[in-house]
């Protein structure tokens, strides 16, 4: 059976190979069930709250994901745990290191996201229905904008596409190509999906343009993609990175013209509920999304509320 360590800043005073030795020795195991020599099993059982620091993973502090994680710890009833915020690359430079150390984590997740062709993941089960069902990503522009830049609205109204295609773009990126290059290139190879956007659409001269994001991974991928689709019919763009409150707030007040990530109906639904007068939604650009808690494949755990354990 494999097993993993908890987290070595815990296991303070013990060497590495006794805990593992102990950890994965049947009578260890014998020991702990029939409740034998319990001053040894007590020092070999590490719940998985003591495997975690009781600590979750978590991203930047305004994306939806920490308010339905901290709805998550409430429905749960996992007082003992705290949401420890940060960003996404630190979120995954964490996950990262635990796993080359086969350690216990659980972080923010969602999908698309490369780190599900990095490494062997799951989403722990969400009985209470917390983290909503399929999400889908919205493209959401400016009120005027259908008059102001026409075929920008067109190319933005059409734009629809796969988690597949946008985790092809997330995958190189972090293989360490340029977001801008690996969008272009996306681009390029997929022109029979892009001229479907395009198709019928005028160019135009240099007009400006600009896009909202806020930096995830799958944002970064999206916004960049179809900024260079804009590009390539004439528009003079920039992308603008930002918190999401203000990316909502940008659009809603007309100082960008448009996003692409709008995650719906559960990710930033208080984010729509306020400014969903302000601006026009042009629906889905990408269905089958999803947020929730992740864990490594080799944590022996399958819902959330085993984290109580
Ligand atoms: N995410 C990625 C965002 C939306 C896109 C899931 C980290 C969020 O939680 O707000």
């Amino acid at each position: 059976m494999k097993k993993y360590l908890k987290r070595l800043g815990i296991t303070a005073g013990l060497s590495l190979t006794l805990v593992a030795a102990a950890c994965g020795s049947e009578d260890a195991n014998q020991e702990a069930a029939t409740g034998e020599n319990n001053e040894d099993s007590q020092a070999t059982e590490v719940s998985v709250g003591e495997q975690l620091d009781y600590t979750i993973t978590g991203i930047d502090a305004g994306a939806g994901i920490m308010a339905a994680t901290e709805a998550a710890i409430d429905a749960y009833g996992l007082d003992d745990y705290q949401l420890q915020p940060s960003s996404g690359a630190a979120m995954t430079s964490a996950l990262d290191a635990a796993i080359s150390n086969e350690e216990a984590i659980v972080v923010t997740g969602w999908t698309p996201h490369w780190k599900f062709a990095a490494y062997d993941l799951k989403y722990l089960e969400d009985p209470e229905g917390v983290f909503g069902a399929a999400e889908s990503i919205h493209t959401i522009v400016r009120e005027g904008l259908d008059s102001d830049l026409p075929e920008a609205y067109e190319v933005l109204d059409n734009f629809y596409w796969s988690p597949d295609h946008m985790g092809e773009i997330m995958v190189a990126v972090n293989e360490g190509a340029d977001p801008a290059e690996a969008a272009a290139a996306w681009v390029e190879a997929n022109q029979d999906i892009v001229t479907e956007w395009t198709n019928g659409v005028n160019t135009v001269d240099g007009d400006a343009l600009t896009l909202a994001f806020v930096a995830w991974d799958s944002e970064i991928a999206s916004t960049h993609m179809i900024g260079y689709v804009l590009e390539s019919i004439g528009y003079d763009v920039t992308l603008m990175s930002m918190e999401p409150g203000p990316m909502f707030t940008a659009v809603a007040t007309g100082s960008a013209d448009a996003m692409v990530a709008a995650w719906l109906p559960g990710t930033h639904e208080a984010y729509y509920e306020d400014f969903k007068d302000d601006f026009v939604d042009l629906g889905a650009n990408l269905d089958g999304a999803k947020i929730g808690l992740v864990v490594p494949a080799y944590m022996d755990i399958t819902s959330i509320e085993d984290l109580k354990n």
